[in-house]
């Protein structure tokens, strides 16, 4: 039977299951990634879990989120992160070599390999091919463990690509375009599979740019074929060995397929504050900049930042603007010294940070009381960026060196001839002495400073709740609105009790007196609740507080399995108008004896109305939550 690729990568890696769309299967990981921010949490988990070493054949601990070190917090977090790495047989990366996935996507992504990371972006190394997923940090220590990771068979979408890029248009377009048409839910249960022959006109750091971003469509995640683009890619890289051609079989056939022509992609934006309200450029022309931020892992390429100095060469940041700019890794920024691009950048008044997350993840870089922000990212959820009042568009690197130019957007046909997309050059300058090489045998001892506090313990799920709705919100609820980023909440993710103070900080004040004066309670939310990040402290706060059940019209991917692996019970409203039934306080009673798997049941209101509610869990999903979590569950597995 012809097979597309994503079928055969997951054929080579089941463990278990039937590869029908929306059935569980599991399988086989052979590279793992972490970053700080949830590298803390996984790999409590992971010590957990008691193992002596990594079963993986790869396993990289990345530190690029919170690199600001204010205060011992990040520092001890860091350093706990570097003996932990050493100890087990982890690759360790430490702080301001990179960004995650430009880095993974540069030194160590495998085509036609499987890769779970603690981050939604994970698909970037969908670039060249990996099938590469965002998951909790739980599921990524059980990886590492060597079980299978698990999920439900996506459907498979063929985006059939043809044509080829022009004028200022760039691969940034073309996702903010699908991202336009398919919108924020577009592709949950899927993965968006790339082929036909505009796949040839785009290279591997732009492949890596929309594989990056089909995170915010809500996919499983985004695959292009490895061909010799990638094998080129990879031969530069000094990996060519790591190279093997793969795609799908003639005449395979796919659950859906779009089409895309490239030559019609034009300039956009992704206006405030979602990154599916795509727009074109030549339509907001005149709208004023006060910040343009270049980098993130969804730009911060080799090619991003060329194009970007060439544009900015010989002229001045618009004095109404703030440029910063933050390369990938720092291979990207030792190929921009060698070429002198970057006295081009700096003498355009840009200022340079560090090649990490930066203000992607609100780690400074916030704009101007209601100011609009020009950003290469690939999130722009309200608050995000620290400021909450600032409207951000998320743009490519060349229409936002334009805006930083310029102090405003302007048309496209303005710009003159545009510049050729920039290649990878031969020979790059290498970094790779800058990962730290497990030793085959170690006794590293693991530090822990004071901010590294033990996980708490989840008791078993009642048989009996009474509950009342401790917050009600509306649809598309990120995980950012759930628990927000930032330097000062992030330093605490390696302490439950502590961030636990921040959920829905940003947009519910009285949120944590109510659920601490009840003692538990349940979340009411509508549409794709729970969107973005892969932060498992979403899930594992609203536990901590006593969030039993979060009931929803629909979720998001990564979110439901972290709701799952904590022990808290996500349901579906059958009917999603009985959404406006349902108020914040009503008390609701739920007999959780007589869940069965992927079955609907009833809940009770207060004033005795039944509402009908579903949940899509499989048998293990739900032992998992009566068991109080995936970690109580595993205990009595014994995992070898
Ligand atoms: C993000 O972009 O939101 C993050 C920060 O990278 C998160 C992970 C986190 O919250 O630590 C993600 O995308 O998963
Ligand atoms: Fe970092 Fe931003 Fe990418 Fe998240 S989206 S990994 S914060 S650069």
């Amino acid at each position: 039977m012809s097979l597309n690729l994503t079928q055969k990568i997951i054929k080579q890696h089941l463990i278990y299951g039937d590869m029908k769309p929306g059935l569980e299967i599991g399988l086989k990981i052979d590279q793992t990634l972490t970053q700080d921010a949830t590298g803390t949490m996984a790999y409590l988990q992971w010590e957990a879990i008691g193992l002596p070493k990594v079963k993986t054949e790869l396993s990289v601990s990345y530190v690029d989120h919170n690199t600001l070190q204010m205060g011992f917090k990040n520092p001890d977090d860091h350093k706990y992160l570097q003996s932990v790495a050493a100890r087990y047989g982890i690759v360790f990366s430490p702080a301001g070599t990179g960004i995650c996935h430009q880095l993974h996507l540069e030194n160590f992504a495998v085509p036609g390999r499987t890769l779970i990371g603690s981050d939604s972006h994970t698909p970037t190394a969908g670039g060249v091919g990996s099938l590469a997923i965002g998951a909790g940090g739980l599921s990524v220590a059980l990886a590492m463990a060597g079980e299978p990771y698990v999920l439900n068979m996506p459907g498979v979408v063929r985006v059939f690509l043809e044509g080829k890029l022009q004028g200022h248009a760039s691969a940034k377009d073309v996702i903010l375009y699908i991202l336009k048409e398919l919108s924020v839910k577009g592709g949950t249960g899927k993965v968006m599979e790339y082929t036909g022959p505009g796949v040839e006109d785009l290279s591997v750091p732009e492949r890596a740019t929309i594989t990056n971003m089909g995170a915010e469509l809500g996919a499983t995640t985004s695959i292009f074929p490895s061909d010799n683009t990638t094998k080129e890619f990879l031969r530069i890289m000094g990996r060519e060995r790591d190279f093997t051609s793969l795609g799908p079989d003639p005449g395979a056939s796919y659950d859906e397929e779009i089409k895309i022509n490239l030559s019609e992609i034009k300039p956009m934006a992704a206006q405030p504050h979602m990154p599916d309200i795509g727009i074109e450029i030549s339509k907001i022309s005149g709208l004023k900049v006060d910040q343009v931020a270049i980098g993130s892992c969804t730009n911060s390429s080799y090619s991003d930042l060329k194009i970007t100095a060439q544009i900015l060469k010989g002229k001045k940041v618009s004095l109404d603007t703030d440029l910063m700019i933050s390369p990938g890794s720092k291979q990207v920024l030792k190929m921009l010294a060698r070429e002198n691009l970057l006295e081009d950048i700096l003498d355009s008044g840009a200022r340079l940070l560090e090649c990490s997350c930066g203000p992607c993840i609100g780690m400074g870089g916030s704009p101007i009381s209601k100011g609009v922000s020009a950003r290469t990212f690939n999130r722009n959820f309200e608050g995000r960026s620290g400021t909450q009042d600032a409207g951000v568009y998320l743009v490519s690197p060349v229409t936002a060196a334009r805006c930083a130019i310029n102090g405003k957007f302007t048309d496209p046909d303005t710009w003159g001839q545009p510049l050729p997309r920039p290649k990878l050059p031969e020979n790059p300058p290498s970094i790779r002495n800058l990962f730290i090489f497990p030793e085959e045998k170690s006794d590293a001892q693991i530090y822990r400073g004071p901010n590294i506090v033990p996980l708490p313990r989840f008791e078993l799920l009642p048989e009996k709740l009474e509950l009342p709705v401790s917050i009600k919100c509306g649809d598309n609820i990120s995980t950012d609105h759930i628990l927000p980023g930032g330097a000062e909440i992030t330093a605490l993710r390696s302490n439950i009790p502590a961030i636990s103070e921040y959920i829905f900080s940003r947009i519910d004040k009285e949120f944590i007196t109510r659920i601490k004066k009840s003692g538990q309670g349940i979340i009411l939310g509508g549409d794709n609740y729970g969107q973005g990040s892969s932060r498992e402290h979403a899930a594992l706060g609203p536990r901590y507080l006593g969030v039993k059940v979060v009931l929803v019209k629909s979720f998001a991917r990564i979110h439901r399995a972290n709701l799952v692996n904590f022990g808290i019970l996500p349901l579906t409203l059958t009917n999603p108008s009985d959404y406006e039934l349902i108020g914040q306080d009503d008390q609701l009673s739920i007999d959780t004896s007589t869940l069965s798997p992927g079955e609907t049941t009833n809940i009770e209101t207060a004033f005795g109305k039944h509402i009908q509610v579903k949940n899509d869990l499989t048998a293990s999903e739900l032992a998992i939550i009566k068991a109080g979590g995936l970690l109580n569950y595993v205990k009595n597995k014994k995992i070898k």
